[in-house]
């Protein structure tokens, strides 16, 4: 009897019923109200759509198939007919609703989710998503596995397919929820991209910013400019780290680029997610590899090299007649590719010093009555933004764009800080809040001396998710251009995936919080702590984020002390905290910190050394503290 028991807690152990597991949505929903009693899932459970249409079918297709994997269980989509035990998908178009709201209603006996538009419904799926046991996540990586390129991991068991009882009433505060992956500087592989959309829909995130030129590498096929992903997709070799001055290269030949028949199966991958893409085509600045192939574009036809270390160069594309052709040609074939409303043109970081020695540009400026080089900037973008007008795209670009003024239609991406932004919105023009003060997830999120080599700064989680998108400088008026918000990955020193994830998350949850969810229902305690189930759920799909630093650790201790009592604590609810005081690095078999401790301080000192791990191996980055009397 009493062994029996002991049993059962034990076959249950790590995988508690729903009754138990709170409700950890992120980003948190509008209006959540939990009732009485819990939906359980049994082998009839079956998705029905209302009405069976294409869309509606694929994104019920999207839901089902990891639910079949990881339960074993036939959960077939069909037409809404008599349905219990199922969840019903309802497209009910009205026009008052947002177009990305939805209403979720899960009872004993059957779950509804409502929506005006597919869009509504794509969001809708992926909060029920997360209402599921994380098991379901495992579900979703052996069915994405091959999409992704990733081996497929281990089935989990899990008994209790139960859903909490609740109704959501939900829609985003920003219609604007964007991740970026600059494919540039480092390449990923189309099977990464799609990952990477993946996981940015789990948190229902909307919009994927591919920054596919650079001038240390061209990755768009170009039909009609071979050359462009031929001779601008390789360089020679990539600098060693920080080794500028002097030069260090890595001697390795990089290259790559998607054909577009993979641009178009990523393109409608994230379609079936209702992800759009945002691609980027930079110009004039930052387009080295584009000169490299076609020297003639630049205003001092010389030989160029795809550049082979970071910073801002020199060569920028002529304002000649020739570059616009050029760069229609281009933009035609990429307008032909994503079918988005936004093209973003870059802009930024365009050096004018070629501008001005040159007779070709100063003509250009003599002939437009330009005064200087940055209205010859403007001059550019404004021809850019009437051809992508004409054909019914709207133009976005970095805030540079802003000088010499800025094209009628234009919108704005606010990255160095929000002036900029903020001009624009007062100007009328949209814009997308992305200042790098909170935004650049290419800066470090912990002691440089214990993360992987960044680019610099100190942008933690909690920073990134206190910003608020909506600077105190608007009016209510001039504060409807603010679009929404985005993270930016640039990959000067991220070579790999696993350093990508890494990067993005969590810290691109925190976003997918502060522009989907009512500033008033922000709390980052909260937040944190739906987190340590959302890193459940990316523990099943294989991402490897970064495990937050341990909590509770001061940042000095006064001299003398000696004695410390700490009480340390981990985002993770799985993670077990370990620490050494002789100097060595902790692992999994180091002491382990639960609860409060006391660390006794010698006459000589003591460093005290800690980290996370996890169940599967994984660690945070190490934590140092040295003691001394
Ligand atoms: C500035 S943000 C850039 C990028 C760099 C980034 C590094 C922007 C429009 N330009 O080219 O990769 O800083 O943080």
């Amino acid at each position: 009897m009493r062994s029996g028991i002991a049993l059962a807690l034990l076959l249950t152990a790590g995988c508690a019923p729903a009754a138990m597991r709170p409700v950890s949505l992120v980003p948190a929903p509008r209006q959540l109200t939990p009732e009485k009693g819990s939906f359980t899932l049994t082998r009839q459970f079956q998705v029905l759509v209302q009405p069976d249409s294409p869309a509606i079918r694929v994104l019920a297709e999207t839901f089902a198939a990891p639910l079949r994997e990881a339960t074993g269980w036939p959960v077939s989509v069909q037409a809404a007919g008599s349905g219990r035990r199922a969840l019903l998908i309802r497209l009910a178009p009205d026009t008052t609703s947002p177009p990305e709201s939805y209403s979720l209603a899960a009872a004993p006996d059957s779950i509804v989710l409502t929506s005006p538009t597919a869009l509504g419904i794509a969001r809708g799926l992926q909060t029920l998503r997360q209402l599921l046991p994380p098991a379901y996540e495992r579900g979703v990586q052996r069915t994405s596995a091959e999409a992704w390129g990733v081996p497929q991991l281990p089935p989990v068991a899990e008994q209790h397919w139960t859903i909490p009882a609740v109704r959501i009433a939900d829609a985003p505060r920003f219609g604007y929820r964007g991740l970026h992956l600059d494919v540039g500087r480092h390449f990923f592989p189309p099977s990464f991209v799609k990952q990477y959309i993946d996981v940015l829909a789990a948190h229902r995130m909307n919009t994927f910013h591919w920054h596919l030129t650079e001038d240390q590498g061209w990755r768009i096929e170009i039909k009609q400019y071979p050359l462009l992903t031929q001779v601008g997709g390789c360089r020679r070799e990539t600098v060693v780290a920080k080794h500028f001055d002097p030069y260090v290269g890595d001697n390795t030949r990089y290259c790559g680029f998607y054909t577009q028949d993979e641009v178009k199966d990523i393109v409608a991958y994230a379609a079936a997610r209702q992800i759009t893409i945002i691609p980027e085509i930079e110009m004039p600045g930052h387009s080295s590899a584009a000169i490299a192939a076609y020297p003639e574009l630049s205003c001092e036809p010389k030989r160029y090299e795809v550049v082979t270390r970071w910073g801002v160069f020199e060569p920028v594309y002529c304002p000649s007649e020739e570059t616009f052709a050029f760069l229609q040609g281009v933009l035609d074939e990429v307008l032909n590719l994503f079918p988005g409303r936004y093209i973003h043109i870059g802009g930024d970081e365009a050096p004018k010093r070629m501008w001005h020695q040159n007779a070709v540009a100063q003509q250009v400026m003599k002939r437009e009555g330009l005064r200087n080089e940055e209205e010859l900037q403007s001059y550019f973008i404004r021809r850019i933004e009437r051809f992508l007008s004409q054909r019914g795209r709207r133009l976005i670009g970095w805030d540079e764009i802003l000088e010499g003024g800025l094209p009628p239609a234009a919108t704005v991406m606010s990255w160095r800080g929000t002036a900029g932004g903020i001009a624009a919105a007062k100007q009328g023009h949209d814009v997308v809040m992305t200042p790098t003060s909170n935004f650049y997830l290419d800066y470090y999120q912990g002691d440089p001396a214990t993360e992987p080599l960044a680019i610099g700064g100190f942008l933690p989680l909690a920073k990134v998710y206190s910003y608020e998108p909506i600077p105190a400088e608007l009016t209510t008026e001039e504060a409807r251009h603010v679009l929404g918000a985005q993270g930016n990955v640039w990959t000067e020193y991220i070579p790999t995936r696993e350093h990508a994830l890494y990067m993005a998350w969590p810290r691109a949850a925190a976003i997918a919080e502060l522009t989907w969810t009512p500033k008033e229902r922000k709390d980052y305690a909260d937040f944190t702590r739906r987190l340590g189930e959302d890193f459940r759920r990316l523990d099943m799909l294989g991402i490897p984020y970064r495990l937050p630093d341990v909590e509770g650790l001061p940042d000095s201790v006064p001299p003398g002390t000696t004695r410390l009592r700490l009480e340390l604590h981990s985002m993770h609810p799985d993670a077990a905290i370990r620490y050494t005081l002789n100097g060595t690095e902790p692992t999994a078999a180091s002491p382990r910190a639960k609860g409060a401790f006391t660390v006794m301080v010698p006459e000589a000192g003591v460093t005290l050394r800690v980290r996370s791990i996890l169940p599967n191996g994984r660690m945070s980055s190490e934590q140092v503290l040295k003691l001394g009397r």
